[in-house]
């Protein structure tokens, strides 16, 4: 029992691997703190086991010598039932929700002491034992009740015998539970068999399933009602009993007893005796003496291993615990260390070369758009510009052409392109910068996610409140920014001109320098109007002048466009990288915190996971000793008197 008490020593250490606020940790206290209520016990519980109506309650009530609990050909006792030695009989109810009712008798024992050789039969309170009755049978009741206890003051239990009344393993869901829980707290067992139908394989499922292997070798089996068994048949059902108790439970030398309690009940009552009535209470009265001197010398070894098996069985939960613990700590230590960006340069060079080229995929599609339709518009205004030519029919008419109508019209073609493809450029490479920058956001707030601290909640709600603002991302001054570069470098004179709009008309203010370059080419022409003669001759020489100078003017357009769509490239690009640069500073702080903590949570995690699997290894190792223990008291049991 020493050995018992260190053991809960040690199974109490353990539980301090749990946190204060752990349910787990108070589940295992209260269950070693029953352990120690056990070792302090003096009882010595003995679970009557069978199924319904094979005779438990009669085979007790013949043990107590006295009718006090109900029994029927019908399932009967639903409610678990300790009966224990009291001067008088007391009954207490521990209900499920905490309520605890304690009824006594008031004449017992009075009756008693004037009656002691007819203890209880007709004399015991008729109330309580009509409440006692109630409680055991209502199936109803039953359920409610923790524990059911009654103090009863026979002979039999006088040196701290405890029987434990439980109700048919193979009657109704409900009952098989309330078996089974009362079974795990018992030392020793009686088996009880029906003589009428011996060990069915329903009751062999529930022993092999509830019994612990070795309190199943300390079982004693009682076949009750041999009385109903015809007596030629009596020695082939107690050799076939034992047989089958043998090849079934793997028991040797099962002790095997045939009983009729029915008889000590039946003289009890004062009912005419059976045939051989003498033999079976003569007979009982063996078996009570046998099941007496055999707890006596099991009580000691039973109840160590009683001990034994409870801490063994809190051990093993311990085990279990103390496993998803530390599988706990694995995936919280995966998840610490996954949440640390390993290789920052390498993710923001990525990023940069994804923002990149996204820009500069919007460029050359923008200078092919901005290409074709300066090509377009410069073969369309060369046609409009030889037919206001083709229609002049004096030199007065040509020369007030080539000064007016053609620079207008050049002028006014190219003021459309230069508002048209600032209005492009600056809306096409506005959403590419966008787009680069919202998906630059979306990965550091990932990583902004991943970051966050245990104690911050779970990931989801980092997410649910990222620490990047994507929407303010998408920040106009940037582009405004962005918008004011692109005019400097595209539009001199429109340095001022800042937004969309303001944009659009600083383009079309490079239109009066091209209409100049072409008036000047114009007055070329003009020139040599004076050397030619014949007007014909002038008008083709001017058409093909004023188509070249046009083609001219529209290729330095082409050629300014260009710049401006690079200018605006360039400017954008550095934007992009100026937003990547301002999350790689913000990232790198929070980072530096993050991580200072992360080591504080990884170093206590690491040496929390060392106790924890230390605390395995020694409960695994604690296991084999109390194993080895219970084997020794095993070997113990077998050398004892065992014998019938
Ligand atoms: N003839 C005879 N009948 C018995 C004997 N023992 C029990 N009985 C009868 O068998 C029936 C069932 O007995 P119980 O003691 O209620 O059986 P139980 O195992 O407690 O049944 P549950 O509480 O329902 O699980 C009753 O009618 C008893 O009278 C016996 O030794 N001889
Ligand atoms: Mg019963």
């Amino acid at each position: 029992m020493n050995a018992a008490r260190e053991h809960l020593t040690f199974a109490r250490g353990l539980c301090d691997l749990f946190s204060a606020n752990d349910p787990r940790k108070a589940a295992l206290a209260a269950k070693i703190s029953q352990i120690e209520y056990r070792l302090d016990d003096p009882g010595y519980r003995l679970a009557v086991i069978g199924e319904f109506s094979s005779g438990k309650t009669t085979f007790i009530n013949a043990l107590i010598e006295s009718d006090l609990f109900p029994t029927s050909a019908l399932p009967t006792t639903a409610a678990a039932v300790e009966i224990r030695y009291g001067p008088r009989l007391a009954v207490t109810a521990r209900f499920r929700d905490g309520q605890v009712h304690r009824l006594r008798s008031r004449r017992w024992w009075h009756l008693f002491r004037r009656r002691p050789q007819l203890p209880g039969l007709g004399r015991v309170d008729a109330d309580l034992r009509r409440t006692l009755g109630q409680l055991i049978t209502d199936e109803t009741a039953a359920p409610l009740i923790a524990h059911l206890e009654v103090e009863y003051p026979a002979p039999f239990l006088s040196d701290g015998l405890i029987i434990v009344d439980t109700p048919g393993t193979n009657a109704a869901q409900g009952h098989s539970a309330v078996a089974h829980e009362a079974v795990s707290g018992a030392d020793v067992a009686v088996i009880v068999l029906s003589g009428l139908e011996v060990l069915p394989l329903s009751l062999v499922n529930f022993l092999l399933q509830t019994l612990d292997p070795r309190l199943l070798q300390r079982c004693a089996y009682v076949v009750t009602r041999m009385d109903d068994v015809r007596p030629a048949e009596r020695d082939e059902l107690l050799r076939f009993a034992t047989n089958r108790v043998r090849d079934e439970l793997g028991v040797e030398r099962p002790p095997v007893l045939a009983t009729a309690p029915q008889a000590v009940i039946r003289r009890l009552r004062r009912e005419s005796p059976r045939n051989d009535e003498q033999d079976w209470l003569d007979g009982f009265q063996q078996t009570r003496d046998w099941l007496q001197r055999t707890a006596k010398q099991q009580r000691e070894i039973a109840t160590t291993d009683t001990v034994l098996r409870h801490i063994d069985d809190t051990m093993r939960e311990l085990s279990v615990e103390l496993e998803a613990t530390s599988a706990q700590l694995a995936t919280e230590r995966a998840r610490l260390e996954a949440s640390q960006l390993s290789d920052l340069p390498s993710f923001l060079a990525g990023h940069r070369q994804a923002g990149t080229a996204v820009l500069r995929d919007t460029r050359t599609s923008l200078a092919n758009r901005i290409e074709y339709t300066v090509a377009t518009a410069r073969a369309a205004t060369v046609q409009a510009v030889a037919a206001e030519i083709d229609a002049c029919a004096n030199k007065q008419t040509l020369e007030a052409v080539l000064a007016s109508t053609v620079p207008t019209l050049v002028g006014q073609e190219m003021h459309r392109l230069g508002t048209e493809s600032a209005r492009l450029v600056e809306t096409e490479l506005e959403q590419a910068l966008s787009a680069a920058v919202t998906s630059v956001a979306a990965a550091f707030a990932a990583e902004y996610a991943k970051l966050e601290r245990r104690s911050g909640g779970p990931a989801g709600a980092a997410v649910a409140q990222p620490v990047v603002d994507t929407a303010a991302l998408v920040d106009t001054s940037s582009f405004t920014a962005a918008t004011a570069v692109f005019s400097q470098n595209t539009m001199r004179g429109a340095a001022g001109a800042a937004g969309g709009a303001a944009a659009g008309a600083a383009l079309g203010s490079v239109v009066p320098g091209i209409g100049t370059l072409v008036g000047g080419l114009v007055g070329g022409l003009i020139g040599m109007f004076a050397a030619t003669k014949a007007f014909a001759t002038m008008r083709d020489q001017t058409r093909e002048q004023a188509k070249s100078a046009t083609e001219a003017a529209f290729g330095q357009l082409s050629a300014r466009l260009g710049a401006g769509v690079d200018a605006a490239l360039t400017a954008h690009e550095h934007e992009f990288t100026r937003r990547l640069d301002w999350y790689r500073v913000t990232y790198q702080r929070r980072i530096d915190e993050v991580r200072a903590e992360h080591q504080h949570d990884l170093a206590q995690l690491t040496a929390y996971t060392q106790r924890v699997n230390a605390a395995r290894r020694d409960a695994a190792d604690r296991r084999v000793r109390v194993d080895h223990e219970r084997n020794a008291l095993a070997e113990e049991w077998m050398r004892g008197e065992r014998s019938v």
